[in-house]
């Protein structure tokens, strides 16, 4: 796919994405939608790219939604686009490759939805986040009323989508919305690395610890547990092996193919 607002470069296995429409703030429009679906597709199918950063250019993440584009939407036409952002974010979540959003600025609105749907949030301290639908008349469509309270609890997640407040990353740091606030210079030398870590590890054992903890958010408790017995026992003979003899012998790990 030709993209025209994501770029995209993937050095050492790790795979950087920056939404880059910064004259509107990175709003998110049908193009982004087309393009981070495509997006997907592609760097599922890719064996060079083993983590992925998700970032913004200029003084946004992603300011939500594009209103300009929403405002002449039909009520069939909202439940189509509501629904097309919410496949695309699912397919991030359901990617086996891990996630990283680097938020650089604003993550509002649908800009916030997207950055729940990846894996860990690491956020520069000039990062400002909010769920600000209420103050059009509309509410969060990105699956945001469902992923947020899941991430830091009912209490905070409707205090946010009910008053429309902005908060900054410290306040987003002791919510749990994010997992680590850096200075803004340090913030993709800060995601690069952290991407590095979990491209270092057991290639298997990265994708089950995704598909095994996410499963059992939308499953029983019983069910995630048998999912994680199976996932244990499936990847212990060969990369388990590997990285216990390893261990053992005071070498590195030498991992084969995800
Ligand atoms: N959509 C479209 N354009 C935007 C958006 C947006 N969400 N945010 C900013 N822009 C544009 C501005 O209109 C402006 O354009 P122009 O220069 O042509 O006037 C440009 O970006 C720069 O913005 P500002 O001049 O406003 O910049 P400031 O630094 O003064 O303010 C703010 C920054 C505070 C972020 C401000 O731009 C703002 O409040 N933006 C809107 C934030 C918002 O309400 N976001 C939520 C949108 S709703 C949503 O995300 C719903 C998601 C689910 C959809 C489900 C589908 C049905």
């Amino acid at each position: 796919m030709d993209y025209q607002i994501l770029k995209i470069g993937v050095t050492e296995s790790v795979a950087t994405v920056t939404i880059s429409r910064p004259q509107a703030l990175n709003a998110l429009n049908s193009q982004f939608l087309q393009e981070m679906h495509a997006l997907i597709g592609e760097i599922a199918g890719r064996d060079d790219v083993k983590v992925v950063i998700i970032t913004g250019e200029g003084k946004a993440f992603v300011a939500g939604a594009d209103i300009a584009e929403m405002a002449s939407k039909t009520q069939d036409e909202a439940r189509e686009f509501s629904k097309r952002g919410q496949d695309t974010l699912r397919g991030l979540e359901l990617l086996d490759k891990p996630v990283i959003a680097a938020i650089n600025g604003f993550a509002l609105g649908g800009g916030c939805e997207l950055a729940l749907a990846c894996d860990i949030r690491i956020a520069s301290t000039k990062a400002k986040f909010g769920q600000p639908e209420v103050n059009l008349g509309i509410i969060p469509g990105y699956a945001g009323t469902q992923r947020l309270p899941r991430l830091i609890g009912l209490g905070d997640a409707l205090y946010l989508m009910l008053t429309g407040e902005m908060i900054g990353a410290g306040e987003a740091l002791r919510l749990g919305l994010v997992q680590k606030v850096v200075e803004p210079d340090q913030l993709m030398p800060a995601a690069v690395e952290m991407a590095k870590t979990i491209a270092s590890k057991g290639p298997k054992a990265v994708k089950a610890v995704k598909l095994v903890a996410r499963s059992g958010l939308s499953e029983d408790f019983d069910a995630g547990c048998a999912l994680e017995s199976e996932t244990f026992s499936a990847i212990f003979e060969g990369e388990g092996t590997e990285g216990m003899r390893a261990f053992l012998e005071k070498r590195p790990p030498k991992w084969g193919k995800g």
